[in-house]
């Protein structure tokens, strides 16, 4: 096992070579082109100076390795998942700039990204990177259980104990731990036309952003339909199918989950609704319905309510959901 301190002088040690190398500031590793290619165009909008290796002055690209200018060494590095892509322009000097803003406003795809010769821009590359670890944390990131007491949720959890099994055993996330059932039955009315169940699935970060918004209009749609709601749950832990055992505790004609998806590069906070009616024992993930990309970037959250209000009453009326539900 090496130690604490040794790790340090070997760090250093490295740093140091790094440092010292003549050619540290020039590593001659990314070809000229990128960095040209990553100046900002004359006309360029967006895309302004970052403080990032791969996109800086022609011949001062350090490969990424974040040691390549000693001066640097107190710049604040740019957080790159805070430029909007969509309108970051890349190409140079491109011969239609107004089609391509307007083909990058139409799509969160990664278009129009440029290269360095026949790879990508280190930009481009650090960038998704970026973002990968964005939805990463958001997947590892431990729901916020203040909202309990923020929206009158009852806390519980599922089977599972920690998130490391969360992600390994799927199966323990769509049950409820025998306390968590106990809980359900003293606390949850039962018989309502609406049990909502909002669960953190793989993005509690989804909830934390989408909830405040979702709610009001969400509650005052239903109250609006007619319909009663029962004493909502707040799972931790919790899988889609998790919904389904609630919904058979409490006899409520349609369960509502808000859950937040499995997050992509595109963005972390994005929340599904699943929705059924009456389930049974016999219950097919096929008999839900889902409206999924409720984020600010997707279908905006407060939308989404209003809009699911409206649906819960078409699945309350037809008593079916799902592959169920008519057209
Ligand atoms: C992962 C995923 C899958 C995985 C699920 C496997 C797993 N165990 O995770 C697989 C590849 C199997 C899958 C299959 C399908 N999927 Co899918 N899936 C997703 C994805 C990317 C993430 C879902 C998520 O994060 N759920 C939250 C976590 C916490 O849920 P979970 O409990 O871990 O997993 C459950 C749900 O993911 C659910 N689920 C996944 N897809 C679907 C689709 C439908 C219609 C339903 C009711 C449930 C459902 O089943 C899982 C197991 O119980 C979403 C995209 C998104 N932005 O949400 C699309 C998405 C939900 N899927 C979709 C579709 C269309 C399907 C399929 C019908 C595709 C097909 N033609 O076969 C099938 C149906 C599955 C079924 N059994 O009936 C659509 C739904 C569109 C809609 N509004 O109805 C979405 C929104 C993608 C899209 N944008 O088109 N899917």
């Amino acid at each position: 096992m090496v130690a604490d301190d040794q790790i340090k002088e070997i760090v250093q040690a490295v740093l140091s070579q790094l440092l010292a190398r003549p050619d540290a500031a020039t590593t001659g590793t990314e070809p000229q082109g990128e960095s040209k290619a990553a100046q900002p165009s004359p006309a360029g909008t967006a895309y302004s100076a970052p403080a990032v290796a791969g996109d800086r002055a022609p011949g001062t690209d350090g490969g990424g390795c974040g040691v390549d200018n000693k001066e640097d060494d107190d710049e604040e590095l740019e957080d790159l998942t805070l430029v909007d892509l969509q309108k970051e322009i890349l190409v140079p000097n491109p011969v239609d700039r107004a089609a391509l803003e307007y083909f990058k406003s139409t799509t969160p795809a990664r278009i129009g990204v440029w290269r360095s010769g026949p790879r990508p821009l280190t930009r481009t590359v650090l960038r998704f990177r970026a973002d990968h670890a964005v939805a990463q944390d958001a997947v590892f990131s431990e729901l916020d259980e203040s909202l309990a007491a923020r929206f009158d949720l009852l806390p519980v959890q599922s089977q599972v104990r920690n998130k490391d099994e969360y992600l390994t055993r799927p199966d323990l996330g769509k049950k409820l731990s025998p306390d968590s059932v106990e809980k359900i039955r003293q606390h949850c009315p039962g018989g309502v036309d609406v049990q909502l169940v909002v669960a953190d699935g793989l993005s509690s970060r989804a909830i934390s952003a989408n909830l405040p918004h979702i709610l009001p209009p969400l509650l005052e749609g239903l109250k609006a339909q007619g319909l009663t709601v029962g004493k909502g749950v707040l799972v931790r832990y919790g899988r889609v199918e998790i919904m389904d055992q609630i919904g058979m505790l409490v006899q409520a004609k349609v369960v509502v989950l808000l859950v937040g998806e499995r997050p992509g590069l595109g963005t972390a906070e994005s929340m599904s609704a699943y929705l059924i009616y009456q389930p049974h024992e016999g219950t097919l993930i096929a008999d839900h319905t889902v409206v999924s990309n409720i984020h600010k970037g997707g279908t905006p959250p407060a939308e989404a309510g209003a809009y699911l209000a409206t649906l819960i009453r078409k699945i309350y009326d037809a008593k079916a959901s799902g592959v169920n539900l008519p057209l």
